[in-house]
């Protein structure tokens, strides 16, 4: 039989460098790629086709067996629904990254947000995988929702699927493994199945690349910027017609119309952003645009940046890369 890599469960090789899944020798556990990322941060990047996640999802629906979909807070995708279309299986939301949020949040408030909205999902928890908050909890519901002994751990790349199983791993097994991780797109490559205890086996798989994303676009010193690795610090800029907000050189918004409003922005503290009166600048206008009807209480996201609060009625004009979608909702927050 052939060997995995524990780290990606690519299929190890020790005949071609420049294939995936190579190893200078069969026997190690891990591959050389996993290997040089875990100790020197070195990546190499990796594409997949999408092809292979909708295999392994139509696999997984085939089962009867509980399934995590795991998404980051800060970007979650207009259509949840989709998920349900693949798969008839039990499903837990997994909304992982809560500490990136700030702790005056209510949980319920979020929570209660993607019940309303996606009621087929068996239950909706909220948790952080890197500070261990309400893990415990998460614990309680799957064995309350599993029908066999295995579980699957699902959704987009970087949700942090991996990072979870490592901490499952850490806090309710023996074993030593450890799943490799990374802030790059495609770190999994592979299903990866890990035996917790005679109760629990889960199963992780390579995530999804949502090719709408800006974490596709851009290099590996904006990607590090991208990702907020603390809690953010949400900047609040009250704007009139006329003034727009520019954040680094990925994105302009132009308040076109409306009456004085408010921008909240939930971004990474690292992101550079600049208040300008619109006229005086041209800034950014070769990006695509795009332009929004504003009611009450809408969040403009913008896919693998964050989202902005904005609150009253109004227009805006958003120039960003053609590739990357930017979206309404309601309020999350
Ligand atoms: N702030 C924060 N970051 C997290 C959390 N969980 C994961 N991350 C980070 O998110 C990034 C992606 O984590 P992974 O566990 O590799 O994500 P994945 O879903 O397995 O990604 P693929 O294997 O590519 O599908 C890493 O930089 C993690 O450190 C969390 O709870 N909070
Ligand atoms: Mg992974």
């Amino acid at each position: 039989m052939s060997k995995k890599c524990l780290g990606c469960g690519v299929e190890l090789q020790d005949e071609n460098i420049t294939k995936e899944g190579y190893t200078t020798s069969v026997d190690n556990d891990i591959c050389q790629r996993c290997f040089r990322l875990k100790n020197y941060g070195e990546y190499q990047t990796v594409t997949k086709s999408n092809e292979e996640y909708e295999t392994i999802l139509k696999e997984i629906g085939k089962t009867k067996d509980l399934v995590m979909y795991v998404v980051d807070i800060l970007n979650i995708e207009d259509d949840l629904k989709q998920i349900k279309e693949w798969l008839p299986n039990n499903l837990i939301l997994v909304i992982n990254k809560r500490d990136v949020i700030p702790k005056s949040v209510k949980d319920e408030k979020i929570v209660s947000y993607f019940k309303e909205r996606y009621p087929f999902f068996n239950d909706v928890i909220i948790i952080s995988s890197i500070k261990n908050y309400h893990i415990d909890y998460l614990l309680k519901r799957i064995k309350f929702y599993q029908t066999t002994k295995n579980v699957y751990v699902v959704g987009h790349t970087n949700a942090g699927k991996s990072t979870l199983i490592n901490k499952l791993i850490k806090n309710y097994s023996n074993k030593q493994q450890e799943l490799t991780i990374s802030p790059l797109p495609t770190t999994t490559l592979n299903t990866i199945t890990i035996e917790i205890n005679d109760y629990l086996t889960l199963i992780d798989t390579p995530g999804l690349v949502d090719y709408t994303s800006l974490t596709n676009y851009v290099e590996g010193k904006m990607l590090k910027k991208l990702n907020p690795q603390k809690e953010i610090k949400t900047k609040t800029y009250q704007l009139k017609k006329g003034q727009s907000i520019i954040i680094e050189d990925l994105i302009r918004i132009d308040y076109v119309e409306g009456e004085k409003n408010s921008f909240t922005l939930y971004l990474s503290n690292h992101l550079k952003v600049k208040r300008i009166i619109t006229a005086r600048h041209q800034d950014l206008y070769h990006l695509f645009k795009t332009s929004y009807d504003l009611q009450f209480n809408k969040d403009l996201v913008i896919k693998g940046m964050g989202f902005i609060k904005i609150t009253n009625r109004g227009k805006i004009d958003v120039y960003i890369d053609q590739k990357v979608k930017t979206f309404l909702r309601d309020n999350l927050i």
